[in-house]
């Protein structure tokens, strides 16, 4: 049956996939489409629905797409690692070159694993954090989200903030008993909670740069705090980089912020797209990860060559610093545009248009925005061939394919709503 129209494909979707989406957030529920439209293709900063219409994608994959869709040299690497096979359970010499580049990229990973996914990664890092202290309880903020393993859902900020549910079913009160959760940029809060917990305290765990509540960026002193109370504590810093690494700076966020964690967790940009993560940090704390140590974390596709190649095609061009020069040349130009249209808040590559009046610190300024005049704003800009985060609380991310053109068109459509 030709499944061509995007309400057929949808219809067959729904019979056959929960909610009709591999991920909830594709759903666009939150900003009011009756179905999501079908992805045909990408291409540089644009997407082509099934049903043929174009649209200028600021989504881009949520975050990993830093040349746009499809950009060559990637392409050129997936097809040439593909030709030799896509996946050994072996060791390759690809995985050992991304690991340089990640470790050179950002001086406090001294070791580094290469995982499929960042909430593989968070979980690994959380549970190698527990290991390395002995200890159970961490900390997380509320509106963070570090992937969806069970103790990290505990009002998470992605998807569930989203879809409005402060935590998940399915996920054991036991297996959250141990997450503490704090208000995003209140160290006063923290060290509430490390004097409260602080003995058997195993990691803070923080988006350095919030992005799963829209972009927040942390307060003067907040990363600071953190990295205090944590060696006051014992605890490890772990800080997940999933959308800021390679995206706010080569070094992510701890680049910019000057603040060192003891483990890092990174996903989208290193894979180029592909199923590729990593967490690594302090060569102590790594060691005692399998087979080298006691930790046990494993994956079939942990190092996918075809991945590996991809992440490779990517990070190597980002030596070279005029690349994010010219990332935040364009990232300024859009966010200075859109001023007029709400509270913009953005760090480098990463930007979130805010229906609200007044600054985003933490999630419960988050949930004071008019989800009703966002969902608006992105049906206004779907209709005019522009597609933005299908969500409030996500970001908007700028790549190296969008042109000073895309961004001022986007910012004239804003102007019509
Ligand atoms: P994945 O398991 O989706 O690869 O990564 C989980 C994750 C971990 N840490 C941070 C800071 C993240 O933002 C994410 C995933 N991001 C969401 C969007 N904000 C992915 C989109 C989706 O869930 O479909």
């Amino acid at each position: 049956m030709a499944l061509t129209t995007r309400s057929d494909l949808y219809r067959r979707a729904l019979e056959l996939i929960p909610g009709g989406v591999n991920s909830p957030v594709r759903a666009m529920k939150a900003v009011g489409l009756d179905e999501p439209f079908f992805v045909e293709r990408g291409e540089g900063a644009y997407l082509q629905a099934v049903d043929g219409t174009r649209y200028l994608d600021w989504v881009l994959s949520w975050g990993p797409l830093l040349f746009g869709h499809a950009d060559s040299a990637t392409l050129e690497a997936v097809r040439e690692a593909a030709l030799r096979g896509t996946s050994f359970g072996a060791p390759t010499e690809a995985e050992v070159a991304l690991a340089a580049e990640i470790v050179d990229a950002v001086p406090s990973i001294e070791r580094v694993r290469l995982v499929s996914s960042g909430t593989e990664a968070a979980m690994s890092a959380l549970r190698l954090a527990r290991a390395f202290t002995s200890r159970d309880r961490f900390i997380k903020f509320a509106g963070c989200y570090h992937g969806h393993a069970d103790a990290m859902l505990a009002s998470a900020g992605s998807g569930l903030a989203t879809l409005a549910i402060p935590s998940t079913p399915g996920v054991p009160a036991a297996v959250t008993a141990d997450t503490i959760v704090c208000p995003y940029n209140d160290v006063d809060a923290v060290a509430d909670a490390v004097m409260r917990y602080g003995e058997g305290l195993a990691a803070i765990v923080v988006e350095p740069v919030a992005g799963n509540m829209g972009v927040v960026p942390p307060a003067p002193g907040f990363l600071e705090g953190l990295r205090a109370l944590c060696d006051a504590s014992g605890a490890l810093l772990v800080f997940d980089e999933v959308i800021t690494g390679f995206r706010v700076a080569r070094g992510g966020a701890q680049e910019i912020y000057g603040v060192t964690p003891d483990l890092t967790v990174l996903g989208k940009i290193v894979g180029g797209g592909l199923p590729l993560a990593a967490f690594g940090g302090r060569a102590d704390v790594m060691a005692m990860l399998a087979p080298a140590g006691p930790v046990y974390q494993a994956g079939t596709l942990s190092g996918n060559p075809i991945a590996t190649a991809a992440g490779l095609a990517v990070v190597t061009r980002l030596r070279d610093p005029t690349i994010y020069e010219e990332l935040e040349r364009r990232s300024a130009r859009l966010a200075d545009g859109l001023a007029p249209f709400g509270v913009v808040q953005r760090v480098g590559a990463m930007l979130t248009v805010f229906q609200t009046d007044g600054a985003v610190r933490n999630f419960e300024d988050a949930q004071r925005c008019d989800t009703e005049r966002y969902g608006s704003l992105f049906r206004h800009l779907l209709a005019s061939g522009i597609y933005i985060a299908p969500s409030q609380f996500e970001a908007m991310f700028v790549s190296l394919a969008h042109t000073d053109d895309d961004i001022d068109r986007t910012i004239a459509a804003c102007g019509t709503r």
